[in-house]
């Protein structure tokens, strides 16, 4: 059964300006846990007191996943893998040719021994270990192998293939993880993948099809400069591509905005499966097939992570949409009136960023000549919110850009210290969303004020 060690508490945290808090990690871990993930990687002991305290904490949870602890092949670096309660070390040590010379100066002999060595004092204290040839893709094939068998012989029951620097292709990565196949000892085989050619995932799908066990990943694919595997593309891919049923594809969305929230890091609108736009349709041609069938222009129900699919109107926007969404309304309007509504949005589509569904209910008032009494389902509000006096008002404003429905933010003069614009469905999203807003540490207070019509600028 193929498996996933999720590595966000370590790789993760590698994030350029990235830190969590002890708590934080302790969240994290159990929405991972929540999501089923085989392995969770907890950090690296050695890094800092707080990272030690929060494996350590986390090992303490009794979760299902397996705890791993990150160590450098060191007595001191296993010592305290062990103190903190993690069942298993992964002790990365670099084999390629460039790492040994520049960064370890170190002969191949001399590696072999330290990393034989390692592993095996690992293994005398009782914990399962991984071994890590870091920069495993630019090692030389047959010292990989050799390096790979002396710690499986010491101990080590794991092999984490590292692209360190993210140079693999689909085709070279095959062929790689076949030829570890071969020659490897009886072990398990995980795939890091960095996402430097934005090829990360395909890499480790095509590992996995020769054989691999496992694909590391972090939740948002955050990581050292362009990051790894998302967790959420990882496990879709499995559950979709590769027929593995056995987690809990409902948590994806949470955890991806638990972790924007908390890491200040947000997704790309075009993010598969979590970003704004996912499952969001706009060309006539496009929404005309949804409409029709949605499996005209989807390779999944949105549903199978939670959530929906969306029809954009906007000039690109065609007749079936746009009666699809009046007939949400419960508006009716004949075939003329359609047209010459579509044409008005055609028109002011050419001028706006966005139209809210007020604006296609305007229209259509006017076009019709009859008054429509109903509320927009999507609703924007002006949000004000007063900040503690000792904290810092940005760090507030990095937390409420977090929120996906949060539009922009603004730092202001007057009675607030914030202020910020928000899209929602309707008043019980805009409702939770205020909670939730309200829980951000060093919110002191907030005032709404609902949008009731939107002018431009430019005297349009
Ligand atoms: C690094 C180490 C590592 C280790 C991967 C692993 C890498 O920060 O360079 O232990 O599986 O990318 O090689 O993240
Ligand atoms: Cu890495």
């Amino acid at each position: 059964m193929l498996e996933i060690l999720d590595t966000t508490l370590r790789e993760g945290e590698q994030t350029p300006y990235v830190n969590f808090t002890v708590d934080e990690k302790v969240t994290i871990a159990k929405l991972l846990d929540d999501i089923g993930v085989d392995m969770i990687e907890a950090g690296d002991p050695s890094v800092s007191p707080n990272v030690f305290k929060a494996i350590e904490r986390i090992a303490s949870l009794g979760l299902g996943a397996e705890v791993v602890a990150h160590s450098s092949a060191t007595r001191p670096g296993i010592d305290r893998a062990r103190a903190c309660g993690a069942g298993r070390v992964a002790i990365f040590y670099a084999t390629s040719k460039i790492h040994l010379d520049a960064k370890l100066h170190k002969t191949q002999e001399q590696a072999l021994d330290i990393i034989r060595e390692h592993v095996c004092y690992a293994k005398g204290l009782g914990l399962k270990v991984r071994y890590t040839p870091e920069d495993a893709t630019r090692t030389d094939l047959e010292f990989l192998v050799q390096v790979c068998n002396a710690a499986i012989e010491a101990g080590a029951d794991r092999i984490s293939f590292a692209d360190t620097l993210g140079i693999m292709q689909p085709h070279v990565m095959y062929e790689r993880v076949r030829a570890l196949r071969q020659h490897l000892l009886p072990c398990k085989i995980d795939l890091h993948c960095h996402d430097d050619y934005g090829l990360a995932l395909a890499n480790a799908m095509a590992g996995i099809r020769a054989g691999a066990d496992c694909i590391h990943t972090t939740i948002n694919g955050m990581g050292e400069r362009a990051g790894i595997p998302d967790l959420a593309e990882t496990i879709l891919s499995f559950h979709n591509l590769e027929g593995v049923q056995k987690y809990n594809l409902k948590a994806l969305v949470d955890a991806s905005g638990y972790l924007e929230k908390v890491s200040g890091f947000f997704l790309a609108p075009n993010k598969p499966l979590t970003g704004q736009n996912a499952f969001s349709h706009k060309s006539g041609v496009h929404t005309n097939g949804i409409l029709k069938d949605p499996r005209t222009y989807e390779p999944f129900d949105p549903s199978v992570i939670g959530r929906e699919r969306k029809i954009v109107i906007d000039k690109y926007t065609g007749k079936t949409a746009v009666a699809s969404r009046l007939d949400e309304y419960g508006i009716e309007v004949s075939a003329a009136e359609l047209e010459v509504i579509v044409t008005r949005i055609k028109n002011i589509g050419d001028q706006r960023k966005q139209l809210f569904d007020a604006d296609i209910l305007e229209i259509a008032e006017q076009v019709t000549g009859r008054e429509i009494e109903v509320i927009p389902h999507d609703i924007s509000a002006m949000l004000m919110v007063e900040v503690e006096s000792h904290v810092y008002t940005s760090s507030v404003v990095r937390r409420m850009r977090g929120f996906t429905n949060v539009s922009s933010v603004y730092e202001v003069t007057g009675d607030y210290d914030i202020s910020a614009f928000v899209n929602v469905e309707n008043i019980a999203a805009l409702n939770n969303l205020i909670e939730e807003i309200r829980t951000v540490q060093g919110v002191k207070r907030t005032e709404t004020r609902m949008v009731l019509k939107k002018y431009n600028g430019n005297g349009k």
